[in-house]
């Protein structure tokens, strides 16, 4: 059956990924009805209208996206080992920071890799040996907004014995192509007892706040075959930190980073900004207007994208493992969460699925909204893609409502893997594809 292919392809390849589910137990199958609910539409329940955040005027005007094609970063044939994630610091442009997952960050100057900034392949800055299988590694980077004069950054990684999800800062040394080995704090530190799902998305948003992307622990079907995550699943149990996005001020150490007007400060943990997520590989703010969108990486039938709207009072409730996309995942959960603040996607993906933008989706990789300048005709375009896919896809978000949404194929990638959509100092876009170790920036032919 083609979904049994697939997801036995995705145990496959995901030997060496940080996203999608690896639990291979195929027990996990989705209870309830598959049906499409009304999605599409902007969440009605946010306190804000559809149309106030996320679209100037003229956004609605609805070009067809244009050609584009590839361009290895690379000018010299070289690779990266395992790349994640690719991204600038605030002060050099000219300097691409490129995650690899066994434990590097490496820095690219004038297309060639210059050297590594950071290095956890011994032990991490606080001797911890690094858990690199599967979906495990160093997984994330934020450099803080004013890391051009105060040099600091924070990167998401999972030690091993006994196995966490970390968020820690470390500093930038006197020499500014390196980092100082020691740790300077760790702000997030969640005992994990399973392999994968473990997020590892940061991004300073327009507020200052560092997000952080969590995954629900792991396994399959967030626990509801033994109840090992509790009786409602990690994901929607806002006492603990599994299945979200968290919300840190990085400069209140003493209230355990919790940041001005959280959502749950009482009756939760004043850390989570939004929850219901599965596993949050990859999500992405828009530069020109705040909104936040998130790829959140399905079970066995559907793949989905989320949208906060610049904003947003927080305390959304994305819905998993009620809701998978915008299918019933759990339906002794749906009323529940039906009175909880659900947001539904913005874009729903089934998976396997042919006759779609995205064909034979698997495992999605959240985007990011174009605002760079050479490319006029993608400007506002959301552009993302699939682990599993070989496409990459763009749509625009107008009238809350998913447009001119269609694939890009001069950006096809045989055999998949693309794994992040970042983009460099100019705000052009770039393809991180972890099966290739090369990264390439998006361009016009
Ligand atoms: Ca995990
Ligand atoms: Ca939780």
């Amino acid at each position: 059956m083609l979904r049994g292919w697939v997801h036995a392809g995705l145990v496959l390849a995901l030997v060496a990924t940080g996203c999608g589910d690896d639990d291979g137990d195929g027990e996990d199958t989705v209870a309830g009805d598959a049906g499409p609910r009304s999605d599409g539409g902007p969440p009605d329940d946010l306190g804000l209208d559809a149309g106030d955040a996320g679209e100037e005027p003229g956004e609605c005007g609805l070009a067809a996206a244009p050609d584009l094609a590839l361009e290895n970063i690379l000018v010299d044939g070289g690779a990266f080992e395992q790349p994640l994630f690719a991204t600038t610091a605030p002060g050099e442009p000219d300097v691409l920071y490129v995650v690899e997952k066994p434990g590097r960050i490496v820095r690219v100057v004038d297309g060639r890799r210059e050297g590594t900034f950071l290095d956890f392949t011994g032990q991490t800055g606080a001797g911890e040996d690094l858990a690199t299988s599967g979906e495990q590694g160093l997984l994330g980077l934020a450099f803080h907004p004013d890391y051009a004069t105060n040099g600091r950054f924070f990167v998401f990684f999972t030690p091993s014995s006994p196995r966490r999800n970390v968020v820690a800062e470390y500093r930038r040394s006197a020499d500014p192509t390196l980092a100082e080995e020691t740790e300077v704090a760790r702000l997030v530190s969640i005992e994990d007892r399973e392999s994968n799902h473990n997020g590892g998305v940061l991004a300073f948003g327009p507020d200052g706040y560092l997000y952080v992307g969590t995954g629900d622990e792991g396994g399959g079907g967030d626990g509801i075959g033994d109840g090992s995550h509790g009786p409602i699943g990690n994901a929607q149990n806002v006492e603990n930190l599994f299945g979200s996005i968290l919300r840190l001020d990085v400069d209140a150490a003493a209230n355990a980073y919790a940041s001005p007007g959280a959502p749950f400060v009482a009756g939760g943990l004043p850390q989570i900004w939004a929850y219901g997520l599965r596993n949050p590989w990859r999500m992405s703010f828009d530069d020109a207007t705040g909104d936040l969108w998130i790829g959140d990486v399905g079970q066995n039938e559907v793949e989905e994208i989320d949208f906060l709207p610049a904003g947003h009072p927080g305390g959304a409730n994305f819905g998993w493992r009620a809701y998978e996309g915008d299918a019933v995942f759990d339906d002794a959960l749906t009323a529940r969460v039906d009175g909880a603040g659900y947001v539904q996607p913005i874009l729903s993906v089934p998976q396997g699925a042919e006759d779609l933008p995205i064909r034979g989706a698997g495992s999605i990789t959240g985007g990011r909204v174009y605002r760079g300048d050479a490319i006029p005709g993608l400007q506002g375009f959301y552009v993302y893609s699939d682990y599993v896919s070989n496409d990459v896809a763009a749509f625009q978000r107008c009238d809350g409502e998913v447009r001119q949404h269609a694939r890009l194929p001069g950006l096809r990638m045989a055999g998949g893997g693309v794994v992040s959509i970042d983009q460099d100092g100019a705000g052009e876009l770039l393809l991180v594809n972890l099966n290739q170790g090369a990264i390439f920036r998006v361009v016009t032919p």
